[in-house]
């Protein structure tokens, strides 16, 4: 699992199908076009936290260009929870969002969970240490294991909707919360690296919901699953969380490059240089 990151790498967020922004934020930092993929003459390389299809207009030419990118040897990516849903729609043999996904899951189905360099650690979502310890010998291009996380009560199902779609705690039913996108929400994302014990709604949340609640507390048991990440541990870069612009991206040794690509029209990421503790001026966007 370790791979060596010593030119730098350049994490970009969740693409969900916008495929003019990744070609933009690939010449933004300065990839250039090689054959039919694109090259970094420094030798830096793309990571790509997961979700790069659906809702976007182009998840295809995501696709198509990430797969090249990875095949040169470009760009690390790892699964998102949009992938892994396609991979169980696809061993579950239902129908596809669009069944020219099809030509692509042989690939998108080699592609790991999480992954660790020498000097950083990736997942889309959450970086649970007993979740990973589950996962850590599992593989999406193999049925049985991902069967196992379509059967009800596994260990491996609870394992990948908590690095997936993080950590979550059911929210007050009064008042009922909103995300940013005004949707009323009966779970909400915690920051699950903290020690959220006794803290409040609006202190647990990662995914601001509104109206902020301060004086309501989650369910104990449900704060009970949170692994705080440990002090003196590599930087965890993730998507997922849409974070609206008042949130800060890089938070201790957490690095979330993901905006909300689809209402913002705005993709970022982050410049990796081996650095142990990330810091904002690294951020980089593009619209
Ligand atoms: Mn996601």
């Amino acid at each position: 699992m370790e791979q060596s990151s010593e030119h730098g790498i350049d994490v970009i967020g969740d693409l969900h199908g916008h495929s003019r922004l990744f070609l933009r934020m690939l010449e933004l930092l300065g990839y250039q076009a090689d054959g039919d993929s694109f090259t970094h003459p420094l030798g830096r390389r793309i990571l790509l936290v997961g979700d790069l299809i659906n809702r976007g207009p182009d998840s295809i030419a995501v696709l198509e260009t990430a797969r090249r990118l990875h095949e040169n040897g470009t760009a690390l990516i790892i699964l998102g929870n949009h992938e892994f849903r396609l991979i169980q729609r696809s061993v579950a043999q239902k129908p596809l969002d669009d069944e020219r996904f099809n030509r692509y899951l042989p690939w998108i189905r080699t592609l790991p969970l999480f992954l660790e360099t020498t000097t950083l650690r990736s997942v889309h979502a959450a970086w649970h240490y007993s979740s990973i310890q589950v996962l850590k010998e599992s593989q999406a291009n193999d049925d049985s294991f991902v069967q196992r996380t379509l059967d009800k009560e596994t260990a491996e199902r609870k394992a990948v909707q908590n690095i997936l779609s993080g950590i979550k705690v059911r929210l007050p039913l009064n008042p009922i919360l909103r995300d940013r996108f005004d949707l009323p929400r009966e779970k909400g994302r915690v920051k699950w690296w903290k020690n959220l014990e006794g803290k409040s709604f609006a202190e647990c949340l990662y995914s601001p919901m509104y109206p902020e609640v301060w004086k309501q507390i989650p369910d104990p048991d449900e704060i009970a699953q949170v692994e705080p990440y440990g002090e003196g541990e590599k930087p965890v870069f993730l998507g997922h969380y849409s974070l609206p612009p008042s949130i800060e991206k890089v938070m201790e040794m957490i690095v979330c490059v993901d905006g909300c690509v689809t209402k913002d029209k705005k993709l970022w990421a982050y410049r990796h240089n081996g650095e142990f503790c990330p810091h904002c001026r690294n951020l980089v966007s593009c619209e």
